[in-house]
């Protein structure tokens, strides 16, 4: 027990609060849906003391205590670890208070991740544009074939094309190159270090035709990216009305959509993700993939002809994401390892991709993130899983050093929070939740290549937020946890009528510098980072979900499903 002058303080504090503040409070902080049986299992709560853990039957299991309060910096309050690892048998369970009685309860299981991993990859497929989604597989979220028209070039509309297909990028019904490459990076890395968490049991329409169903979703979104690309090789950054559509079902938008100016992110991203599935799709389908080698190809020599970084704006008169960057830099090495690796899956020389990838890396080009902005991990993520190390001993350490520098810089900041979270108070940002996850995708990288369990530890510990442990005690996947978020900014999803959001949609999570009006007038300024969340739909920029915030998501799920 450690009682103290401290938990006297907090007792009398409780006896004075009522009602959902009450709630709150004795609420532990944990992972939601579960922690498998062999694992640290870490909550954190707002009261001191000796907790019991009951099992269904009522009986005490074991019992476990806080020690010393920790001033968090991330959701600003004093709370304490509790340290739930010493329950290793599968079940359900209770803490109890001594105080206030029962708090919560956990699950402890085998595989308990599974059902939320598919859920996450099942979630992609209802953003599916340009086809119905039908009853069978999208149950009561049916709906019509949506944005079927052809297309115009923005900047030419005399020029019009066929471009359907690919996912509803989030909550609006633009589909964009940039975040569709990640999207993409992260699902088939995922797919190719931790197989065995992919299964064939998502119930799409491919499902049962012999191929995994990720490999099945991810063909979705590469179909319209190859229509994107323009024959000189130069890649649209992005397909979308001139402004938003109103909250309306896709099949009810009927606005004309454009083919905005070529990128050359755009067209390095494109490059990098065509050679990297040429690569994995060659043995599902040697046609499809010899098409995304040629279209490879053909993006790589718009690169080698176009060395001046071609960056994108949002035309005046225009709104739809801008997904801007600063640098093409990182998209370029990335282009130029995939296309070192598709060579020498071709067995071809590649000397030409390493020596790009070399000059890009002298320039210190940022290799350690799996974002939209910056796409230099995924570099690292194809040198790192070549054991052959056959880019070179020097590209190779390169990386290596870059990914254990960061891994180490990250575990440093989850001393200093109650949470053990790899994330500053400046981290939370429009989309923390890919902040969050991309950590994870960095981590489970660095164990890979050391073996150094802190780091597996790590992910864990990032899930277990996505999952529930966390200030706002929310579970930021619909439809899993006790508490999951339920009002996800998403067109269909407001529209349809139906209470309950898909399930397994991540959503951006607390954003420190909140830009939408709803989040600004729930939220006092100030608020501290962690807090900066609000489940209403009209918050976009806290609540709205992405298709590469589910990726990053789903490999970290695939990681501890490994
Ligand atoms: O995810 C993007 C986030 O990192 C940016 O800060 C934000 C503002 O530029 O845009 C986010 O992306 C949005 C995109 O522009 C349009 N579709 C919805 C995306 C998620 O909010
Ligand atoms: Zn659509």
């Amino acid at each position: 027990m450690y009682f103290s002058e401290e938990c006297d303080k907090i007792y009398t504090i409780i006896f004075y609060m009522e009602g959902n503040a009450l709630e709150g409070f004795r609420k532990p902080m944990l992972n939601q849906v579960g922690y498998n049986v062999k694992q640290k299992k870490p909550a954190v709560v707002k009261m001191p003391g000796s907790y019991e853990i009951k099992d269904e039957q009522g009986r005490v299991v074991t019992g476990v205590g806080t020690r010393e309060a920790i001033h968090d910096p991330l959701c600003r309050e004093s709370l304490y670890k509790l340290d739930l690892s010493k329950v290793d048998k599968p079940g359900k369970y209770q803490l109890v208070h001594p105080f206030m009685g029962e708090c919560g309860s956990f699950t402890v299981g085998e595989d308990v991740y599974r059902e939320v991993h598919n859920a996450m990859i099942k979630a992609l497929y209802f953003q599916r544009c340009g086809c119905a989604l039908e009853e069978k597989y999208a149950g009561v979220y049916k709906h019509e074939a949506c944005h079927l028209d052809k297309v115009q070039v923005w900047s030419d509309r005399s020029i019009e094309f066929e471009a359907t297909g690919g996912w509803h990028d989030a909550g609006d019904y633009g589909r964009y190159i940039t975040p569709a490459a990640v999207t993409i990076g992260h699902l088939i890395y995922a797919f190719i270090k931790y197989p065995a968490a992919f299964t064939d049991e998502l119930n799409i329409p491919e499902s049962g035709n012999g191929i995994p169903d990720l490999i099945n979703e991810c063909r979705y979104e590469l179909e319209w990216m190859l229509k994107m690309q323009r024959e000189d090789g130069g890649v649209y950054h992005k397909l979308t009305s001139q402004n938003h559509a109103d909250f309306l079902m896709p099949e009810e938008d009927l606005l004309q959509f454009y083919a905005f100016d070529v990128s050359s992110m755009a067209v390095a991203d494109f490059c990098a993700t065509m050679a990297l599935c040429a690569r994995v799709y060659q043995k599902y389908d040697a046609d499809f993939a010899k098409k995304m080698e040629a279209a490879a190809r053909k993006s790589w020599n718009w690169l080698e002809t176009h060395p001046e970084p071609v960056l994108f704006r949002n035309p005046e008169n225009s709104d739809t994401g801008m997904y801007g960057d600063y640098s093409d830099m990182d998209e370029r090495l990335w282009a130029a390892v995939e296309m070192f690796y598709l060579a020498k899956d071709r067995k071809e020389d590649g000397t030409v991709y390493q020596n790009t990838a070399m000059e890009f890396l002298k320039k210190n080009v940022p290799i350690v993130d799996f974002g939209w902005t910056d796409v230099g991990g995924f570099a690292s993520l194809a040198v790192l899983s070549d054991a052959e190390k056959s880019i070179g001993e020097e590209i190779y350490n390169i990386c290596k050093t870059a990914v254990i520098a960061e891994a180490e810089r990250l575990l440093e900041l989850c001393r200093l929070n109650v949470f053990e979270m790899g994330m500053a108070p400046e981290d939370f940002c429009w989309g923390s939740s890919m902040v969050v996850t991309n950590r994870g995708i960095l981590w489970s990288l660095a164990y890979e290549l050391t073996g150094k369990e802190a780091y597996a530890e790590a992910v864990q510990c990032h899930v277990d937020y996505l999952l529930g442990k966390n200030i706002t005690q929310y579970s930021f996947v619909t439809g899993f946890g006790t508490k999951p978020y339920k009002n996800p900014h998403s067109r269909p999803l407001q529209m349809d009528d139906i209470e309950e959001p898909v399930p397994g949609l991540v959503s951006g999570g607390p954003n420190g510098h909140p830009g939408d009006p709803a989040a600004r007038k729930l939220l006092t300024p100030g608020t501290a980072p962690m807090k900066c969340f609000v489940d209403v739909w009209e918050s976009y920029s806290t609540n709205e979900i992405t298709i590469y915030w589910n990726s990053s998501a789903i490999y970290n799920t695939a990681f501890l499903r490994r």
